[in-house]
């Protein structure tokens, strides 16, 4: 009875908490430290119902929106269709995985190859005249700007990054332009701080951040 009742606990244990070999795994996978790790994994087992094994569990886009600093990201939609697995959802590698390219320990060609994927809302793999005017709306976050002066930027960004004229950047074409055009840094650095919002919202859940490393692991 004794042993039934303490295996219980070890099998809850277990469902719960990262084992210090899948947090080395992790370490090595990702841009993450320990504690970052530690931390995205508390967030994700907290939106889980009890008894829930993180490891078999995907969280929907719908809760992954519900994240304080995802909800007013302009680009929560397209963050969810990127990091998210074939069916649409987030097991915990996924979740990690996003937290990872957002971090600040990532490098800047990951970042602008993730920002590339985010920024070609249509998917095409290029990014054209659609997909900046897009980026800009979202960025400006209203509809009514003038169709002239949102042209007008249109042009201007192409003009400086699709280098052969075929109203398409290509992903070598944004890395160009990304290291010429103040621009694009900027578009850049948009994103970057709403998803800095969003690392420091996982605080805001109430989550104790870093707290010790033997709470967080068993094994
Ligand atoms: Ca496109």
């Amino acid at each position: 009875m004794g042993q039934a009742i303490s295996s219980t606990v070890e099998d809850v244990k277990r469902s719960r908490y990262l084992t210090p070999g899948e947090l080395r795994e992790y370490q090595e996978l990702t841009f993450l430290n320990k504690k970052e790790i530690c931390h995205i994994h508390k967030v994700f087992i907290k939106i889980l119902p009890m008894g829930t094994n993180f490891r078999e569990a995907k969280l929907s886009a719908e809760q992954i929106c519900t994240l304080p600093g995802l909800r007013v990201n302009p680009y929560r939609d397209r963050l969810c269709k990127i990091f998210s697995d074939e069916e649409g959802v987030f097991p915990f590698e996924h979740f990690l995985e996003m937290a990872s390219v957002f971090s600040k320990q990532a490098s800047l060609d990951v970042k602008v190859q993730y920002a590339f994927r985010i920024f070609d809302f249509n998917d095409s793999a290029f990014i054209e005249k659609d997909d900046i005017r897009s980026l800009i709306q979202r960025v400006i976050n209203r509809n009514d700007t003038p169709v002239e002066i949102l042209d007008y930027v249109v042009q201007q960004i192409m003009k400086e990054a699709d280098l052969n004229n075929d109203n398409l950047i290509s992903v070598q074409e944004f890395e160009h332009g990304i290291s010429k055009a103040p621009d694009f840094l900027q578009c850049i650095d948009a994103m970057m701080t709403y998803t800095k919002s969003f690392d420091l919202s996982f605080g805001i859940l109430g989550l104790s951040l870093y707290s010790s490393e033997s709470e967080e692991t068993h094994g």
